[in-house]
């Protein structure tokens, strides 16, 4: 749908105007003027902010549509406040309060902004990247007829330059080319300024080819008009021009005209005279400070040509800090500007003092109504979206039968059943794995529901009738989006399709698998993607040393310690396939749920004897984190506490020390991460009044009060040990402390002391110490 080309530009001059005036004034009012209560100094960047107002103003108060999204550059985030001030959806109190509790954020927040943020920012290139995965979510929910193609909108990503340094944007770059990503504008925001300095001009070069060897149009922004004009009517200053460095023209840009003469008199004399003679200093300055980013004309230009759907880099030369006392400054990135400086830009503006929040005012007569015109044609679809839940119908999942089982095979056999049954939560799913697909047993459910592509792809194998236990064709009815092996866009794509919910309309539940250890690698994407409330159920497997033969690369260690640091993400860890069952029924709840989370599932490929189960109460500890596997005698000195696969150690162990211990009881922990969240709760709560006793304190209560606890884990040992702390029962904590490396698994189990004998070892010690 073609925008028609009606722009007002002296409007939205004066709304770029009006934007820098906002941003850097809500950052000088929580530095200069409002009381602080510490000392310390709030920061904001007013020179990210100004590099970057007209860019935004031509955004939205021009370019964008009711249903374009937009990732903004962190640290522009005052901008995006002062356009919803603007626009009637941002409160002056709370551009007040910016960077104080409660207060506009100093980075764009989805969960903690009033505004409407679209994708929170903070962690440079996530934002960015994040786009991507969202308009292929976009695709995914119009071929599956779950979204209106006339609801469909544009990804915006404002990029800062120094973000083109994070290797996550080339990563997302590879995987939107494989799945012909479109509908994308980033905006480079070319300042050639990083944090610390100029940037290195030598890969300016090549970041255009990058993108087009990605199929990306660039479009290049680098004169405004002005400037254009006087550099094509004075060939000599242009070639002089571009073979600026960075670090010298950003230092000109800071030094002002007098500085630009005595450049260009000493570096090409005489023979541009007339073209010094043409301009005084003011007039120089200001010339060679019209870069394409700001000139609003060429701005508007660019984004009405490119209506179509194809992936578009802009890049956008800009002045980091425009029109601030430091711009250009290689120092300005957290340069705040003093009350002076701040008054004296007040008086030129004619923003009467005391009346800094109403820079309206300052409009003339003549220009008002066109602004106020603008500011009320963007007020479409920029209120903030309602979340949409209690979409998904979830049934109850049966556990698969089976006498041994791992859960990581459970897992599979689970979502084949699922596949079968049909239903929403079938139809809703959607899979992703960063080329492990196979590996961790989502194989079934894809040879069921097949492989998403907007262009259909056929499985070359099986046509040629080459026998394969996987089919491998892909159409835009498929459920499983294939990745290629980089875990951090596992868990961007995890997290635009876990706020399809949000941001589409349509709630999804998404699966996403991958090895344990290998969460590591996309650790600040799955917090990022936490950070956003975004809601998925993220399978890890194989886990532990109980990977054996694959040895020490693949096993993994610290996971459940990651987990339990985690906000936003709920831990479990099973042992058996009937608790797979009941966490994975949760979790589908919790995805759909406004008060839940995403889950964290920890599994194995170690098949084990299953337990019979005399009835379901072990369902509800199980779901909160831990339930009596073999019940202690009252008061009894001791409990062995095991999570996960190594559970038959522990019942082994159990059946052998029973006799010697009586009373002896096995924990079985689904869950140190809900377990230790519900004790510092009660904690909390106890503080306010509620006497509950956590879930964890119930079933410690139950032993003696100085009874030893044998905790065991294939992982580290500190996941369980805390649990002395919870009422000062003594610990012998088993677990894995060093690299793993190849084994059998009763070699492996003797060398790390997660066998019988260390149990054994363990809980002798533990009674000797009581004793
Ligand atoms: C992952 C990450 N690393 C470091 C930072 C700290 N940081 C904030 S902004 C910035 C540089 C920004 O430069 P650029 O992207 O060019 O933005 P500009 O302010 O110049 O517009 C850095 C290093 C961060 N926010 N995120
Ligand atoms: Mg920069």
């Amino acid at each position: 749908m073609l925008k028609p080309v009606t722009t007002d530009i002296e409007a939205l001059k004066i709304l770029d105007e009006l934007l820098r005036w906002l941003s850097a004034w809500t950052i000088h009012h929580a530095n200069h003027v409002r009381t602080s209560a510490d000392g310390l100094k709030v920061g904001g960047h007013q020179a990210s902010c100004a590099s970057m107002t007209s860019i935004m103003a031509a955004l939205y108060f021009h370019a964008l549509g009711p249903n374009d999204r937009v990732a903004v550059k962190p640290h522009a985030g005052p901008v995006l406040h002062a356009v919803h001030y603007l626009l009637g959806t941002q409160s002056r109190e709370t551009l007040e309060n910016f960077r104080g509790l409660g207060g506009a954020q100093s980075y764009p927040s989805r969960t903690k902004d009033q505004i409407p943020v679209d994708f929170s920012t903070g962690s440079v290139g996530l934002g960015v990247a994040i786009t991507a995965f969202s308009s292929l979510i976009q695709d995914y929910l119009t071929a599956h007829g779950m979204m209106d193609e006339a609801d469909r909108g544009r990804f915006v990503a404002l990029v800062g330059d120094a973000e083109l340094d994070e290797g996550n944007i080339y990563e997302a770059l590879i995987e939107g080319a494989k799945h012909d990503v479109r509908n994308l504008w980033w905006i480079l925001d070319y300042n050639r300024q990083s944090l610390d300095a100029t940037s290195v001009d030598r890969m300016f070069e090549r970041f255009d080819e990058i993108f087009r060897t990605c199929g990306w149009r660039v479009i290049e922004l680098r004169y405004g008009k002005r400037l254009k004009a006087a550099l094509d009517a004075n060939p000599k200053v242009k070639s002089w021009f571009e073979t600026l460095s960075n670090a010298e023209l950003s230092a000109l840009h800071y030094q002002g005209g007098e500085a630009v003469r005595k450049r260009i008199e000493a570096d090409l004399g005489k023979g541009v005279a007339a073209f010094l003679e043409a301009h005084d200093d003011m007039s120089l300055a200001s010339l060679f400070t019209d870069l394409g980013g700001h000139c609003m004309e060429s701005l508007v230009e660019a984004f009405d040509a490119a209506q179509d759907d194809v992936p578009t880099l802009f890049i956008a030369w800009t002045i980091k800090g425009y029109g601030l006392p430091f711009a250009g400054h290689k120092d300005n990135h957290a340069g705040l500007m003093n009350p002076t400086q701040m008054a004296a830009w007040r008086e030129a503006m004619g923003v009467t003092e005391g009346r800094e929040w109403e820079p309206l005012d300052s409009v003339g007569d003549n220009a008002r109504p066109g602004v106020e015109a603008l500011i009320d044609k963007s007020r479409i679809a920029r209120e903030k979206r309602v979340r949409s839940f209690s979409q998904i119908e979830i049934p109850s999942i049966p556990a698969p039968s089976g006498e041994e089982q791992s859960t990581q095979a459970a897992f599979g056999r689970i979502l084949l059943e699922l596949a079968k049954d049909g239903g929403t939560l079938a139809d809703r799913i959607v899979t992703t794995s960063p080329d492990v697909t196979v590996s961790t047993n989502l194989g079934a459910w894809v040879n069921q529901r097949g492989l998403f592509r907007r262009e259909a792809v056929a499985d070359v194998f099986a046509q040629q009738k080459i026998a394969s236990a996987q089919k491998w064709s892909a159409a835009d009815q498929g459920q499983h989006i294939e990745l290629g092996i980089a875990e951090n866009n596992l868990f961007l794509m995890l997290a635009a399709a876990g706020l399809a919910g949000d941001m589409f309309g349509t709630r999804l539940a998404p699966i996403g698998t991958l090895y344990d250890p290998f969460i590591a690698r996309g650790l600040d994407a799955l917090n990022y993607a936490c950070y956003q409330d975004a809601r998925f159920m993220l399978v890890a497997t194989p886990s532990g040393i109980t990977l054996g033969p694959e040895g020490g690369a693949h096993q993994s260690i610290n996971p459940p310690l990651i987990a339990l640091g985690q906000p936003g993400l709920r831990h479990y860890e099973p042992a058996f396939a009937d608790e797979l069952a009941a966490m994975m029924e949760l979790a589908f709840r919790l995805i759909d749920d406004p008060h839940g989370e995403s889950t964290y599932l920890r599994l194995s490929t170690r098949s084990i004897r299953q337990v019979e189960r005399e009835n379901d109460d072990w369902r509800e500890g199980a779901l909160n984190g831990a339930y009596w596997l073999r019940s202690p005698g009252h008061d009894s000195e001791a409990a062995i506490v095991a999570m996960g696969a190594v559970t038959p150690e522990a019942l082994a162990a159990w059946e052998e020390l029973r006799e010697d211990i009586p009373g002896l009881g096995l924990l079985s922990i689904t869950s140190p991460d809900l377990l230790h969240r519900g004790w510092t709760a009660a904690q909390a709560g106890r503080w306010s009044g509620r006497r509950e006793a956590s879930h964890i304190e119930q079933l410690l209560s139950q032993l003696h009060r100085h009874a030893g606890l044998v905790t065991i884990a294939d992982a580290a040992p500190a996941s369980l040990s805390w649990l002395g702390g919870v009422l000062g029962q003594r610990v012998a904590p088993l677990g894995v402390e060093r690299f793993g490396q190849t084994g059998s698994l009763p070699d492996l189990y003797a060398t790390y002391r997660l066998d019988g004998a260390a149990i054994t070892e363990a809980a002798a010690e533990i009674l000797l110490q009581i004793g």
